[in-house]
């Protein structure tokens, strides 16, 4: 069998260079060495409220991000999660098997849950099982994620190994692949958190859909350190995320990146971190605009159909293992 990959952004909020830099640039480098699912995960965007109009096009949106980012719909398979029902089938299944205390060990849950109080959905606390079907599903070999779903890669090789021992060899265990850089890029009003498509602050974030004036003010706004010297330095972490971007976007090396600021201040290194930004975002932008929707639904029909069928197939024998084979 080839080497699977499967990965997923939520279709909530507009994604931002972290999603991009952290994720999707990943997904489209691997993809040719890998057979690769990407899907849009809207069950789990509702773990929280949403318009359900604006899910909806948010889902689309997202699959035509993918898609203008590089995913090739020849080679890997696009589709949205509500598409495949044997995503929420096999969730059950893993809500039986996780425990509670692993879920309410996530950081995420927690974070989340602190922001909403009384209101938190089962969903969310629940959240992490369903990303574990998601993956399991596909007998996934890699998954490219950010750094803030590394706890939820272990927790589905956990669960997929207490599965296949309790049960009889059923999933593959997958191993997470995070990048070395770009894993966690951070917010450019605060460097002590990472840039997030759900902050209120809109500033904090470059969406890939943020027109040039709104790229130039965002980072001229960005928090900067103490210090005048433009160098890569754990020290000084809000010039060393712009560092980071600004290295993952135009390919150089960091030395390369630091003679070339070499006498210069952070007034220069936010000019030139904005024109490489709106440069590198233009022809994603242009193929944004490009992909008609009749292309976009035939892409994302091929994908649910094709996602179904091996979908169908793991679902098979985890009903057969766990004896729920109806009557
Ligand atoms: P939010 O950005 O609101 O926190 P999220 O992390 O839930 O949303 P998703 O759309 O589900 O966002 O994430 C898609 C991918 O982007 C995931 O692999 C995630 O790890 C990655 N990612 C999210 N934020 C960052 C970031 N700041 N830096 C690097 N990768 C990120
Ligand atoms: N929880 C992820 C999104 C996600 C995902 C997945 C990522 C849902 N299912 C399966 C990789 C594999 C997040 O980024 N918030």
């Amino acid at each position: 069998m080839p080497k699977r990959i499967f990965s997923g952004a939520q279709p909530t909020g507009n994604l931002h260079i972290g999603n991009y830099l952290g994720a999707l640039r990943n997904w489209v480098a691997l993809q040719h060495e890998y057979e690769s699912f990407f899907c849009v995960v809207d069950l789990h965007a509702i773990t929280v409220p949403q318009d359900p109009k604006e899910l909806a096009a948010k889902s689309r949106e997202v699959a035509r991000i993918y898609l203008a980012a590089g995913v090739d719909p020849n080679v890997s398979t696009i589709f949205v999660q509500s598409d495949v029902q044997e995503h929420a089938e096999l969730a059950w299944v893993i809500n039986c098997v996780v425990r509670i205390s692993e879920l309410e060990r996530m950081t995420q849950y927690k974070d989340k849950a602190k922001r909403q109080r009384e209101n938190v959905s089962v969903g969310l606390l629940t959240y992490p099982a369903l990303m574990a079907a998601d993956i399991l599903l596909y007998q996934t070999d890699l998954v490219p994620v950010g750094q803030d779903q590394k706890q939820h890669l272990e927790l589905t090789r956990d669960v997929a190994e207490r599965f296949n021992r309790d049960y009889g060899e059923t999933f593959r265990v997958p191993d997470a692949f995070i990048p070395k850089v770009g894993a966690k890029i951070m917010a450019l009003d605060d460097p002590s958190k990472k840039m997030s498509k759900s902050d209120e602050n809109a500033n904090g974030r470059i969406s890939l859909l943020d027109d040039a004036a709104t790229i130039r003010r965002k980072f001229k706004r960005a928090v900067t350190d103490s210090g005048t010297d433009v160098r890569f330095d754990a020290s000084r972490p809000a010039v060393t995320n712009l560092l980071s971007v600004f290295q993952l976007l135009t390919g150089k090396t960091p030395e390369e990146i630091e003679s070339h600021f070499a006498g210069k201040g952070y007034a220069q290194l936010k000019s030139d971190l904005a024109e490489a930004t709106i440069e590198f975002l233009r022809p994603f932008q242009e193929r944004m605009r490009d992909i008609g929707d009749e292309e976009l639904s035939r892409t994302l029909k091929g994908g649910a159909d094709k996602a179904r069928s091996i979908a169908a197939e793991t679902m098979r024998a985890v009903r057969e293992r766990m004896g729920i084979v109806g009557a």
